[in-house]
């Protein structure tokens, strides 16, 4: 069975995560998608509701599961014996970032390949904090946001005073 990973902060889901989700899982025998922590990045949602989000988007995806680790994620691509890690890749920006961790995880994990998905045009512009400002400003995240999560986004969101 050929396992990949879609790892990521996931905070919150974006439009974006779900269409790298979606197209994984028509690559791979199984894909699980996983919540880890990224140190650069302060979380909104806890990663249950985090996990719980991912569990409604992908619901009608057989062969997805999700799942959180708290350790490195090579590590965890070894304990599920996964082939692949696969990111999405929306600009030149992201590439260098993404191209080091690949090296990284190889190092730590050699049997796995980090496959790199380009983004689709609609969300090249997106990411979960570019969610946070709109919404955090009143702004529409509609477009942003799988509408099952709408309601849950915004009011965990909703503008603040500054
Ligand atoms: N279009 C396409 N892809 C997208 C879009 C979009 N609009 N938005 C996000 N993505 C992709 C990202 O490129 C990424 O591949 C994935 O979706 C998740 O994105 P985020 O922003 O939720 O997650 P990140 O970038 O914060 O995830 C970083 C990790 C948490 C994976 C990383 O920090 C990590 O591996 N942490 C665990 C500790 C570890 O092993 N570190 C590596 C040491 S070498």
């Amino acid at each position: 069975m050929r396992i990949a990973i879609c790892p990521g902060s996931f905070d919150p889901v974006t439009k974006g995560h779900l269409d790298i989700v979606t197209r994984a899982a028509a690559l791979f025998d199984q894909v699980i998608v996983l919540v880890v922590h990224n140190p650069a990045k302060q979380p909104s949602f806890t990663v249950d509701e985090r996990i719980n989000m991912i569990r409604k988007v992908t619901g009608s995806l057989q062969n997805i599961e999700v799942d959180t680790y708290g350790g490195l994620l090579a590590d965890y691509a070894k304990l599920k014996g996964a082939c692949a890690i696969v990111k999405g890749l929306r600009a030149v920006s992201d590439f260098e970032y993404e191209f080091q961790m690949a090296l990284a995880n190889k190092k730590f994990y050699p049997e796995a390949e980090t496959v790199f998905v380009p983004t689709s045009l609609e969300n090249m512009y997106l990411s979960s904090s570019i969610v946070k400002q709109v919404a955090m400003f009143g702004g529409d995240i509609s477009g942003f946001v799988p509408s099952v999560l709408l309601q849950e986004i915004e009011q965990r969101l909703s503008p603040r005073t500054y």
